[in-house]
């Protein structure tokens, strides 16, 4: 399933992270590191698809154009897009469209995420569809394309390493961002500083990282990651393992309803006599609301729900905490279930297994021991 062990994560400035892959740099966040309101940087996931550009020696002098189906091709520097657009911070989930991918049975194609492909951070920047009027979307204006200063895992800088889009309705949503800071710092470079998209809801893809261009194009972009079935999932379910045509598929928008238990840990052992436990974690559900999150330690017999904690805002994820009586010493598997506001629940099981592994939402499994090893 994997291709090579997995390894922490040895970088200034980040925690200890699991390397999912070394170049181009990917690390997820084992699930007992997500316990904070707001993931702090060096907790935050890391999914580079090609190489690191060159830092920026001044970052507001960064610049990015606008061009394509356009009254005005813009081309603006972070300053300037300071000085012009209203400032907008929301706190919003960030998620890897293969989060989860590692639950699908076979194993599918790409980087074995287990659900630390996410973190929720407080971004702060302008929102895109400011920048769009300004702009003037003209008639025939359908699609975004992302271009970022990052060469492809070859090194190659006249190719994207990924140049994904979206439909102009997603563009134009309030929480789109062009985004600066990350938790109220300068963007930290290997999050895309100085600039970068945030597409909330959907696959991180679209939240392209030291973002240079944004095409304006009149049909679907083509870049790589919107070619073939990348980032497309069967439109009708297929036989785990069987292949998919491209007409048989859509693209993968939305994420699908997802929840973790970020305490206790995995493994965690409790002193013997232990009959109440406090679990907690987080929720979200893509562009859709979080409605319950529930939490059992038999297997789905009986379950408890859980008390949340309003969302800041559209995007944020949903802290989550319960009470869990245990009637003994013993070994116990702890699974939290979110229920979005459409009434779709997290499988115990993956489903919608696809070749390449998107939008896995199986429940998180975290298992207690009370007492002396049994
Ligand atoms: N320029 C550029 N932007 C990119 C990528 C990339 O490889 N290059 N990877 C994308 C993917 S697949 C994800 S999941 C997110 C990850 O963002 P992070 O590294 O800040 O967690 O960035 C997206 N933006
Ligand atoms: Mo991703």
């Amino acid at each position: 399933m994997m291709d090579s062990p997995r390894r922490d994560l040895r970088l200034p400035g980040k925690d200890r992270l699991t390397v999912l892959g070394e170049t181009p740099l990917v690390a997820e966040t084992p699930e007992e590191l997500l316990d904070d309101e707001t993931t702090p940087v060096q907790k935050f996931f890391v999914r580079n698809n090609g190489l690191l550009p060159e830092p920026a020696t001044d970052p507001e002098s960064w610049t990015f154009t606008i061009d394509g189906e356009v009254e005005t091709p813009l081309s603006l520097t972070v300053a300037e897009l300071k000085a012009t657009f209203p400032h907008k911070t929301f706190r919003m989930v960030l998620e890897c469209g293969g989060n989860g991918r590692s639950f699908f049975e076979p194993p599918a194609e790409g980087n074995p995420w287990t659900h630390g492909g996410a973190g929720c951070a407080e971004w702060t920047g302008v929102a895109l569809a400011d920048v769009l009027w300004t702009a003037g979307l003209k008639e025939s204006a359908l699609f975004t394309a992302h271009f970022g200063a990052d060469p492809d895992k070859t090194g190659r800088r006249d190719v994207q390493a990924m140049s994904r889009g979206m439909p102009v309705a997603k563009a134009l949503e309030e929480h789109t961002l062009l985004a600066w800071a990350m938790n109220g710092e300068p963007l930290p470079f290997l999050h895309g500083g100085p600039l970068r998209l945030v597409v909330p809801g959907w696959p991180g893809s679209l939240s392209q990282k030291w973002l240079t261009r944004i095409w304006i194009r009149d049909r679907e972009h083509d870049g790589p990651g919107m070619t073939g079935i990348s980032y497309r999932v069967p439109v009708n379910p297929i036989a785990p393992g069987a292949k998919v045509e491209r007409h048989e598929t859509r693209v993968l928008e939305s994420m699908p309803v997802r929840s973790i238990v970020s305490f206790p840990a995995d493994e965690s052992r409790l002193p013997s006599g232990t009959r109440e436990i406090e679990v907690r974690g987080a929720a979200w559900a893509g562009d859709d609301a979080v409605a319950r999150v529930e939490v059992t330690i038999d297997g789905g017999a009986t379950w408890v729900p859980a008390v949340l904690a309003p969302p800041r805002n559209r995007y944020d994820w949903v802290r989550w905490r319960a009470r869990l009586s245990l009637p003994g010493d013993g070994h116990y598997e702890i699974f939290s279930r979110a229920t979005d506001d459409k009434g779709r629940a997290q499988p115990f099981r993956a489903a919608g297994w696809n070749p390449n592994g998107y939008g896995c939402n199986v429940m998180h499994r975290v298992a207690v021991t009370v007492g002396p090893d049994l």
